[in-house]
């Protein structure tokens, strides 16, 4: 705390009590409270963005250096720039892109975290969850819920990246990490391809199936195809000034978020749109879809292509700007805010 009024002395016998309290493992609350208790968020993140079209070369010279089996998961991680050495996009989250190529396994495991995959280039690939194989396509949103076994596979003749969500960092600030490998290689499947879809995603659910409020959903792939014709089928009328045509993914059994740690979303901005000014607690990880345009985040501006990543940082302004008929993913620690009473939103 900047005191300026105070005389030599006064400040001298401050820093010697302040030595004093030090040996005792103790310091002063007046110090710090105005950082420890801010007005309004002061994040550490910084906005950034990786250009899909910039890094995709290093993904793949990452598959000449190492097998997907040596690495268990072949995955380069987006830091953020103003973060680096500590594996996490915004103080909560991580995300990286994970490359399969043809013929390998990322072996099974499972563990505390919980986390998503935006399939973003190639086909063929599978992601196992619970006994159960889908097929990833592009756009693709598949889920892997804390602590079920999952490994993945490509059986195609093309490398297949996605970005990789997870819920690291937090599950690391609380100290509650497990995880364990599994002795065999690849699950077994017992359920044929599709029936957790069918089962749970289809307006019907078991017949003794209840779940608590804040279950994972048994849902694990958002299929980008029925995505789209939604987004397609509700972009009439006039889009949110703030947020266009914006959809939250859901629990279809609890309407709640598809993972108690991760919110996700996905929203169409038609050709020419302009978002007014928004900001939200929950630092946000964008991936563009389709289409193309601009973020402006804070006093920065970024163009965005399909596949690029960027993120928002808590309580930074965002404004976007669609140059092409534009959808977009995201996802963010919102649950667990919402959760916790945290979460607040403004339109500007
Ligand atoms: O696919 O299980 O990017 O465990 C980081 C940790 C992916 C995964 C990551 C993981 C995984």
């Amino acid at each position: 705390m900047n005191r300026p009024d105070i005389a030599p002395e006064v400040a001298a016998a401050r820093r010697n009590f302040y030595d004093r309290i030090g040996a005792q493992s103790m310091t002063p609350l007046w110090e710090v409270l105005g950082a420890l208790v801010p007005p309004f968020p002061h994040s550490p993140v910084a906005p950034a963005i990786w250009h899909y079209a910039d890094v995709r070369e290093r993904v793949a010279e990452a598959g000449e250096l190492i097998t997907a089996a040596e690495a268990e998961r072949r995955v380069l991680i987006l830091e953020n720039p103003a973060l680096r050495g500590q594996s996490c996009i915004t103080q909560s989250l991580y995300a990286g892109l994970q490359l399969i190529l043809p013929g390998e396994v990322a072996p099974s495991h499972r563990h505390a975290q919980s986390a998503l995959r935006l399939v973003l280039d190639g086909e063929g690939a599978y992601t196992a969850v619970d006994g159960e194989r889908v097929t990833m396509s592009r756009g693709d949103f598949i889920i892997t819920p804390a602590w079920t076994w999952h490994d993945h596979g490509n059986l195609g003749n093309q490398p297949v990246v996605w970005l990789d969500g997870l819920d690291i960092p937090l599950v690391r600030f609380l100290d509650a990490g497990f995880s364990e490998k599994s002795p065999e290689e690849s699950q077994r499947t017992v359920r044929p391809e599709g029936d957790a879809l069918a089962r749970y995603g289809s307006n019907m659910l078991p017949i003794d199936y209840e779940p608590t409020q804040s279950a994972p959903t048994k849902v694990f792939v958002y299929p980008f195809a029925q995505t789209r014709s939604a987004l397609l089928a509700i972009s009439h009328g006039v889009p949110d000034a703030h947020l266009g045509f914006k959809q939250k993914f859901v629990n279809p059994a609890t309407g709640g978020s598809p993972m108690p740690t991760i919110g996700a979303f996905t929203q169409r901005l038609p050709a020419g749109f302009e978002t007014r000014p928004y900001r939200s607690t929950d630092g946000t990880v964008y991936v563009c879809l389709e289409g193309a345009g601009e973020a402006e985040i804070g006093d920065q501006l970024y163009r965005f292509e399909e596949n690029d990543v960027f993120v928002v940082p808590p309580w930074h302004t965002l404004c976007l700007r669609a140059r092409q008929d534009t959808i977009l993913f995201s996802f963010s620690d919102r649950p667990v805010q919402r959760a916790l009473g945290l979460w607040r939103d403004e339109r500007l």
